[in-house]
């Protein structure tokens, strides 16, 4: 065992079934992507809502605009870490696995994981807020380019916004309802890398220990969930995950010899 010491824990992973994940910000910090809040979070110069709202988009097109190309900049020169890589190899260990993130950076996908479900959206994707005509990276990158004030309009005349979820604005509900369903069902629920700050996303980890989930969080602080986990693994996720996806193989393995 690396770092997993809990003779709960081992027996919870021995006999679980389903294992689901929620990961924030948290895990793509090692990649170079800036987290939220905190000392060095995107929201201590603005609040989300300065930014992050369609009022803000709407009154502010070239500001927003501009944040969230900086931002794709940003994630353009970044790589998975280490812990999107384990979250890979996780999901070949375990038969029912989900991997939700609020994130919007696309490093889950990027790591090689499969079906992430991403209730924020995904920066990379933009869309015309009249017409609804979707746009590559490229193609918005060229409109954008090309308009010197940075207000990316469509052929129809419309603005072009990223296709990600506002403050205010509701997930996607495919996106909340399969997160909902993967929390319910899980037997482990890890939360890697989340304030845990930010609704309905922060209600996935209480749905899971509502349905019987054992709780593992992995966050070098404390978060607004710390008081219900059943075991907290204070630390990095780039560093953490990985120890914790070895033990998960040793315990299946060992199980494995034992009930054959
Ligand atoms: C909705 C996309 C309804 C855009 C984002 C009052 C009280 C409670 C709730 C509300 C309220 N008023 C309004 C609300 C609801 C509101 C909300 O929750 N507000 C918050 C501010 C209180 N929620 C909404 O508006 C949601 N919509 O409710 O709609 C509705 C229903 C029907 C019809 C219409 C409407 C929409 C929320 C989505 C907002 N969009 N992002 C963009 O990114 O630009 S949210 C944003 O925060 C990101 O997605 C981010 O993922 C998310 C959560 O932040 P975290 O990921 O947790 O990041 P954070 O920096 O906070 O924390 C990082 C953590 O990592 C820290 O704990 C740190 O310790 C840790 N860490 C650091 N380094 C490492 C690490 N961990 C591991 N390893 C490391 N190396
Ligand atoms: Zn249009």
């Amino acid at each position: 065992m690396k770092i997993l010491k809990d003779d709960e824990a081992i027996r919870r992973i021995k006999c679980a079934k389903g294992v689901a994940v929620l990961t924030g910000a948290g895990i793509s910090a090692e990649s170079g992507i800036p987290i939220f809040r905190g000392e060095e979070g995107l929201w201590t110069k603005m609040s989300p809502e300065e930014m992050a709202s369609f009022e803000a988009f709407y009154h502010n097109t070239a500001i927003v605009s501009e944040w969230y190309q900086h931002r794709r900049d940003i994630i353009d020169k970044s790589e998975p870490n280490s812990g999107h890589k384990a979250l890979k190899m996780l999901e070949g260990l375990v038969g029912d696995f989900s991997l939700i993130t609020q994130n919007i950076d696309g490093l889950h996908q990027r790591a090689g994981s499969g079906s992430v479900i991403e209730l924020h959206g995904n920066i990379m994707e933009n869309y015309c807020i009249k017409c609804n005509q979707q746009y590559s990276p490229q193609e918005f990158d060229e409109i954008y380019q090309q308009n010197p004030e940075h207000i990316p309009r469509c052929y129809c005349g419309g603005l072009i916004r990223p296709n990600v979820v506002w403050f205010g604005e509701q997930l996607p509900v495919e996106c909340i309802e399969n997160a909902y369903q993967a929390a319910i069902n899980s037997d482990i629920f890890l939360v890697v890398g989340t304030s845990a700050y930010v609704a309905p996303a922060s209600d996935l980890p209480r749905l899971a220990k509502q349905n019987g989930s054992y709780l593992i969080e992995i966050n070098p602080n404390k978060t607004a969930i710390s008081h219900i986990v059943d075991l907290r693994l204070e630390g990095s996720s780039g560093v953490v995950l990985p120890l914790l996806v070895d033990d998960f193989k040793e315990i299946m393995l060992e199980n494995k010899q034992f009930t054959r």
